[in-house]
């Protein structure tokens, strides 16, 4: 009885001892840390329209207006094309991309990118 005690204890000393180590080096992996963004389009307005964002990770747009928005490059390099209501539409971060962004259809309607290399 005693030893089948100590043996579990052993094995809980084993797996709480390895798991940090599991964790110190998971954030070296750039798949690890990619992240989905959400920018809700709604009342003329991109929320949030600063969006700090890193490479690899993606951006979603979802239009809650009832007029068609877009999301589209200040150089036009890249777009989510027409969002009609309630649609969304995901854009890869990438090096380098173009990092001001306006409405097509409203040009007013003006966002902005922070984009940061992953870790190294
Ligand atoms: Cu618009």
């Amino acid at each position: 009885m005693k030893r089948r005690i100590f043996l579990n204890k052993a094995a809980a000393a084993i797996a709480t001892a390895a798991f940090p180590a599991l964790l110190f080096t998971w954030p070296g992996s750039a798949a690890a840390q990619a992240r989905n963004h959400r920018v809700e389009i709604s009342g003329f307005k991109f929320t949030p329209d600063r969006l700090e964002v890193s490479v690899g990770d993606t951006i979603t747009w979802i239009n809650r207006d009832i007029a068609p928005h877009t999301a589209t490059a200040s150089d036009a390099s890249w777009d989510t094309g027409e969002l009609v209501r309630d649609a969304e539409a995901s854009i890869a971060v990438t090096a380098g991309m173009e990092t001001s962004y306006f409405c097509a259809f409203h040009p007013m309607m003006k966002a902005q990118l922070s984009v940061t290399a992953p870790d190294q």
